[in-house]
């Protein structure tokens, strides 16, 4: 079967695209947990959310995407699918539905707060900006560390990517680039980078293929059922594949950390400040940063 991602056609199963391994035989086992994350740089772990709660979610979102005309109903409107015209949107932050608490119940419940708190073996907390994407056909996220957008509290910091209903190929699932969190020269270069600081656009590269000839590795993804989630350090190397269907693709992404640890003062609040340079005004393009790395 093939995938596509950026605009590059991949064999699933080949050298170039494999799969994402499951850690759950390791839940309960939090030493063993982080084994896997300092070894894979993820943990995709299966059914940790409740359906129900998933569910809530996602129906609180659509009944939104319809009420701005933006399915196409002659179909069921659960599946999402994009009206004619519609275009995919980026809601991080927007308070109508991050702070909804059908959503909240969700990237805030004590299944995955009780997660992170036995992973890290201490209270945690997580951002109070959520970061939801509803991704339309032909749209998809070319590959990055998340260091460059939230790096200036601590870096024990994890994203988790949580599928608001169950995501297929053909929807643009989230794929990582393995050994990428061990890749020296792209830490000590693009991973010192903060976007709001420097005024880079903050995506690495949107050529998945170059990034394997120049540092090794293979893409990995896999299907998601509603309840996965897929949980990843700041220097995991992650893109997502091109959504191919007709649907839009709900996917939020959240941040967990210990409650002692430093917080990225922009991500916090009731009113975070969120990125306040970042491309506002002249802007570096990576292509030139990355001739300046030598990358
Ligand atoms: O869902 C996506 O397409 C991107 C998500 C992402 O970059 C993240 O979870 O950090």
């Amino acid at each position: 079967m093939k995938v596509v991602m950026a605009r590059q056609e991949f064999e699933l199963g080949s050298q170039q695209m494999g799969f994402l391994r499951d850690s759950n035989s390791l839940i309960n086992n939090p030493d063993a947990l982080q084994a896997r994350m300092e070894e894979d740089g993820y943990l995709l772990l299966r059914g940790v959310q409740l359906n129900e709660k998933v569910l809530a979610a996602r129906e609180m979102i659509i009944r939104n995407m319809a009420e701005i005309d933006q399915l196409d109903t002659r179909f069921p409107l659960m599946d999402a699918v994009v009206k004619e015209g519609a275009r995919g949107a980026f809601h991080g932050g927007s308070k109508a539905l991050t702070r909804d608490p059908a959503f909240l119940n969700l990237v805030e419940s004590p299944e995955i707060m009780g997660f992170f708190a036995n992973f890290l073996k201490a209270e945690v907390l997580t951002f109070d900006y959520k970061w939801l994407r509803l991704v339309g056909p032909g749209d998809f996220t070319g590959a990055h560390y998340d260091i460059v957008y939230m790096g200036r509290g601590t870096p024990n910091l994890y994203t988790c990517w949580t599928p608001l209903g169950d995501v297929s190929y053909d929807l643009g699932p989230l794929a990582i680039l393995s050994g990428s969190h061990r890749i020296d020269r792209l830490k000590q270069t693009y991973g010192t980078m903060d976007v709001d600081r420097d005024h880079v656009t903050g995506a690495f590269s949107d050529d998945p293929n170059e990034m394997i000839e120049r540092f090794g590795g293979q893409w990995q993804t896999g299907e998601f059922q509603m309840g996965d989630v897929l949980i990843f350090g700041m220097f995991t190397m992650h893109a997502s594949l091109t959504n191919t269907s007709n649907r839009f693709r709900l996917t939020s992404d959240t941040r967990y950390q210990r409650a002692s640890e430093p917080v990225d003062e922009r991500w916090i609040g009731e009113n975070p400040m969120a990125h306040y340079a970042w491309t506002k005004g002249e802007t570096v393009t990576m292509e030139t940063a990355r001739k300046q790395w030598n990358i």
